[in-house]
């Protein structure tokens, strides 16, 4: 049975601007797992109230993390499985990077920055009734502010937080150096999580230090254009 993958749709010609969605995405396709995806904001039915989340015959999950370890413990670990084990906890802490700190960064940027959330209110919310459109986006602000501070990052100035972005993106251009992907020549979940966070950073208009600071990286441009041409061949969006 065809797993059905839960997500937002594709935008500014990327196949998924939620970082967390496109590493999904990204895993599935790394994996060759069959999926077909199911365009849809409805928070409502996902069952951590977040994107993605999966169905597979009668099972649903949500979280990519635990998506994946079922993934792996159902269909077998076609990634991560010859890593050791101080691979496996290096792997673990960028991921933790990525997804626990860098993506509190790329929200401050999208949401909070009023240039930019001019652009997020325009594509994330274009589908509303003109009613709903006036009310609804500026909620998801709100929501997000409040996020944001309840994490910590929303507590430092714009200045502060592109710091610790620009200290995360450095750590991950350093580590990745001239390698294909991060563990060497062919990809690991890392590499999925990675692809999710960079390429929304770098390929979204979104303008900030950070993808300023990433667009200086030859070697995470490079890696992006790698995984996009390797796994989405035909473009998104
Ligand atoms: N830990 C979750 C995070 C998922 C997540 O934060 N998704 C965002 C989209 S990028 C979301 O649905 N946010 C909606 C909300 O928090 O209300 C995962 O790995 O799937």
């Amino acid at each position: 049975m065809t797993i059905k993958l839960y997500q937002f749709a594709p935008a500014f010609g990327l196949p998924n601007t939620s970082s967390f969605c496109l590493k999904l995405e990204t895993y599935l396709r790394m994996t060759d797992t069959p999926f077909e995806s199911v365009y849809t904001t409805d928070m409502g039915k996902a069952p951590k109230g977040k994107m993605p989340y999966i169905q597979d015959g009668k099972i649903e999950i949500g979280d990519s993390n635990f998506i994946i370890n079922y993934l792996k413990q159902t269909y077998g670990d076609r990634l991560d499985a010859h890593l050791t084990p101080s691979e496996r906890a290096i792997s673990l802490s960028m991921r933790r990077l990525i997804e626990e700190n860098l993506y509190w960064v790329m929200a401050h940027n999208r949401w909070i920055e009023p240039d930019n959330w001019e652009k997020t209110k325009a594509i994330f919310f274009k589908d509303l009734p003109p009613l709903l459109r006036a009310t609804v986006p500026n909620i998801g602000r709100k929501n997000m502010q409040k996020q944001l501070e309840g994490h910590g990052m929303g507590k430092h100035s714009s200045a502060e937080i592109y710091a610790i972005g620009i200290a995360d993106l450095t750590a991950l251009s350093d580590f990745l150096a001239d390698k294909p992907f991060f563990f060497g020549d062919e990809p690991t979940s890392l590499d999925a999580s990675a692809y999710g966070i960079l390429a929304n950073i770098l390929e979204t208009p979104f303008n900030s230090p950070l993808k300023d600071r990433a667009q200086k990286s030859n070697n995470i441009v490079a890696y992006c254009h790698r995984i996009r041409d390797r796994y989405y061949p035909i473009s998104a969006g």
